[in-house]
């Protein structure tokens, strides 16, 4: 396939402003959730997720992305209701209490539209926003959107994952997402894009996906890397979640380095001070502090 080269993203618009991308934006993760690949559990009770945004937001956040459904290999999805039920109280306290753009995590319309109406700005679909219920209220919504390469579904995207091209498959499944949504009415400067580090990918698939974001690009929207404290982090030599932060910080610099403009992140304070060495260096018309 055939990509005609778009110019660089400059901004991320989303429903009440734009985040500019003359500097890498950092994406705070905040999982409301018992069973989250490397924070399960810590942040469940609602009064310490919210004591847990408001920190990470102090920490430097450009984004609080919330989620209340874990979507590591070969875990179970929970129902919409149980998933509000975890996020609702939570976004409803911090809409007032910070003034950083809130996304919500999330492959379920219901959800993301109660979120909306809660005051979340951005939607980030690990699935793609394959569903057109879920395009349909993006659109009507006018809010921001993450649109993600995921192989398959949670429950199985780890079994023998398989591309003849990750990078090229990747992106034309990217590009085709964003013609669908463009022709659907979602600007086309609300799209970011995400090649969904360890969503059915080999440690061998991430790192080409790393080598090969110059790639997505140059697609003109902006990119997102969700490395921290991914497993192919740990496989190449940091061991188990807790100890993954130099490896997702080197990752999520490298990226950068290659042309990513979002890095999502739950160690923020320290992925926020990587972020700007590395945006004193990918300078690419970035605002250096
Ligand atoms: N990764 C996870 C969840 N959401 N969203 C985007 N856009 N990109 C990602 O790489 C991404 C994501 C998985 O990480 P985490 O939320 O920490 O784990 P879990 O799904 O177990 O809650």
């Amino acid at each position: 396939m055939v990509f005609p080269m778009a110019e660089a993203a400059k901004v991320w618009r989303h429903r009440t402003g734009e985040i500019a991308l003359d500097r890498t934006c950092v994406m705070g993760v905040l999982n409301i959730t018992p069973d989250s690949f490397s924070d399960g559990g810590r942040y469940f009770d609602t009064d310490i997720a919210i004591r847990r945004g408001l920190e990470i937001v102090d920490q430097g956040a450009d984004v609080l992305d919330l989620g209340g459904e874990s979507t590591r290999p070969g875990s179970d999805a929970v129902s919409a209701e149980e998933e509000w039920r975890r996020v609702g109280r939570v976004i409803e306290t911090l809409v007032r209490k910070v003034d950083v753009p809130m996304s919500i995590d999330t492959m379920k319309p219901e959800v993301a539209g109660k979120a909306i109406d809660a005051g979340a700005v951005i939607v980030n679909d690990v699935s793609g926003m394959r569903d057109p219920t879920m395009v349909r209220l993006v659109v009507s919504k006018g809010v921001g959107v993450v649109v993600m390469h995921m192989l398959g579904n949670p429950k199985t995207m780890q079994h023998h994952p398989h591309y003849a091209d990750v990078v090229g498959e990747v992106k034309a499944f990217l590009a085709d997402r964003v013609r669908a949504l463009e022709a659907a009415k979602v600007p086309s400067e609300a799209i970011a894009i995400d090649p969904g580090f360890g969503f059915g990918k080999t440690v061998e698939h991430n790192v080409a996906l790393l080598r090969g974001i110059g790639d997505l690009a140059a697609l003109g929207h902006p990119v997102v890397v969700g490395v921290s404290r991914k497993s192919f982090i740990g496989k190449l030599g940091a061991g188990e979640p807790g100890m993954r932060l130099p490896g997702s910080l080197a990752a999520g610099a490298l990226a950068v380095a290659h042309g990513a403009h979002v890095v999502r992140a739950h160690d923020v304070l320290e992925t926020v001070r990587a972020m700007r060495v590395a945006d004193a260096v990918v300078a690419r018309g970035r605002r250096v502090p």
